[in-house]
């Protein structure tokens, strides 16, 4: 795309919402001269669009974040909606902005001879739905804007070494030696070194370790009143904890975390070609302007199949209690479908090629979405995970592996179209398993 078209572009999609374009260069001039209004960020109320709105905003402040390396993408992603509360609070006190952690190095994302670090946000969420939550930037605009590579302040969350003393919950936070091994080390200019997703030149200059025990909103004054570094990474994040978990602000965060256009489209692709299935006839209309989405709950219809989330891999090993043979879930496949007289049955799964091939053998109507090598490269193993969840998102019934967080991130996709909790949130059960609870709905709340 040239960049007149791509200015074009850029203007186009602000049109329906020039007033607010508008708005935004006053909000940072406003921002910049530290006087941000309680409401300046509130959902919805601001858009942030352009390039230009955040080369004013000089005096701003960086909050980064990075996940316990082991944890997944789908975790990863309620971690953000972690750091967005605790944006959010800061923002009352001050201009700060949601540096992205790149996306890579994830311990599923193992697709052979495809180069999977360093992937910024907008190769899979809709950076400008994200900014109208909240200020986010990519790390790479992060190194432009900041002056380089530099990370003033690492924090490394930890637990209290000595747990809840008295078995009593208290909020609280404490600068207390690390208490597992350190994963940064000092070079010879004295700075840090450890793993910034992948930025190998990247120095974080101090690096501590706090104890930290409650919502992500505990750490609003250790960020403003003890330490003075622009830029402040909090490592370990997933330490913290949701603000309000399944109130209105955990799902406004939740819904601008729209995927990218071109995923979306892969997916939409695949159900109208193999599975009858489009937004018109389904009822699944949604608005590009997620803070203009609400539909009544039972008003989606979906499209005339079954959609499956079957988790394996790491979830047998152990032999966990409550995820099926592959035998037992596609009888339960099969009943579902004969009793919601449904045809068509779509399969998003990490099974192994063995387990895959016996799969199709037990199940061959079952429709995947495969992509070729090329798609791999473009999409990655995240874009495909995350096509899987839209396509799984938009089926008349859907049932998904017990406690795994690909399926829970299904259920909230299906929350935003509005489906019926009945049809949403199933999960197979283990072959043996006595009581077998089904996942818990969480309404939506606007
Ligand atoms: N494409 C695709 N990938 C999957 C599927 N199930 C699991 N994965 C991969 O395995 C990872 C599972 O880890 P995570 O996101 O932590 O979810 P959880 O472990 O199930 O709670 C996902 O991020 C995907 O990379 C699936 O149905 N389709
Ligand atoms: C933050 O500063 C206060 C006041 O100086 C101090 O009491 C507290 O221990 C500090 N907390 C951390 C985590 O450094
Ligand atoms: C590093 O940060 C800690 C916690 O904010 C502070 O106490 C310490 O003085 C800092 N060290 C340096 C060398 O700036
Ligand atoms: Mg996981």
């Amino acid at each position: 795309m040239a960049d007149g078209e791509r200015a074009l572009f850029a203007w186009m999609r602000c049109t329906p919402l020039w007033p607010r374009c508008l708005l935004v260069l006053f909000v940072f001039i406003y921002v910049d001269g530290c006087v941000a209004g309680e409401e300046t960020f509130s959902a919805g109320k601001s858009v942030v669009h352009s390039a230009a709105a955040f080369s004013i905003a000089t005096d701003r402040r960086y909050l980064l974040y990075d996940v316990n390396p082991p944890e997944g993408f789908n975790l990863r992603r309620d971690v953000f909606i972690r750091m967005a509360s605790l944006m959010k609070a800061l923002l009352k006190k001050g201009p700060w902005v949601l540096v992205l952690p790149p996306w890579g190095r994830l311990y599923h994302w193992q697709t052979p001879d495809i180069y999977q670090v360093r992937i910024p946000w907008g190769d899979f969420f809709d950076l400008d739905s994200l900014n109208m939550n909240i200020p986010v930037i990519e790390y790479e605009h992060f190194i432009a804007e900041s002056g380089g590579p530099f990370i003033e302040q690492v924090y490394v969350l930890q637990n209290y070494a000595e747990g809840w003393t008295d078995g009593k919950w208290e909020e609280k936070v404490d600068e207390r030696p690390c208490t597992e091994q350190l994963m940064y080390s000092k070079d010879k200019q004295g700075y840090y070194r450890g793993w910034f997703w992948g930025y190998e030149e990247t120095r974080g200059l101090n690096v501590t370790c706090l104890s930290a025990q409650g919502h992500a909103s505990i750490m609003v004054p250790i960020l403003l009143k003890n330490t003075t570094a622009r830029s402040v990474m909090l490592d370990r994040a997933e330490t913290l904890l949701h603000d309000h978990y399944g109130a209105k602000d955990y799902w406004d965060t939740r819904r601008s975390m729209v995927f990218a256009k071109h995923l979306l489209l892969v997916g939409d692709e695949f159900r109208s070609r193999y599975l009858d299935s489009n937004d018109v006839d389904d009822k699944t209309d949604y608005n590009e302007d997620w803070t203009k989405q609400k539909v009544r709950s039972g008003y989606a219809k979906g499209g005339p199949y079954l959609a499956v989330h079957l988790r394996r891999k790491d979830f047998l090993w152990g032999h966990r209690e409550d995820v099926p043979s592959l035998p037992a879930a596609v009888n339960s496949i099969r009943d579902i479908m004969k009793k919601h007289k449904l045809d068509k049955v779509f399969i998003a799964t990490d099974a192994d090629d063995d387990e895959q091939e016996k799969l199709s053998k037990l199940l061959p109507e079952m429709r995947r979405y495969e992509p070729t090598w090329e798609e791999m490269e473009l999409y990655k193993d995240g874009g495909v995970a995350i096509i899987d969840q839209w396509i799984c998102a938009h089926a008349r019934y859907f049932i998904g592996t017990s406690v795994s967080t690909f399926s829970f991130r299904i259920h909230e996709e299906r929350e935003i179209l509005g489906f019926d909790p009945k049809t949403t949130y199933n999960r197979f059960c283990g072959d043996n398993e006595k009581d077998c609870e089904q996942p818990t709905h969480w309404k939506i709340v606007y």
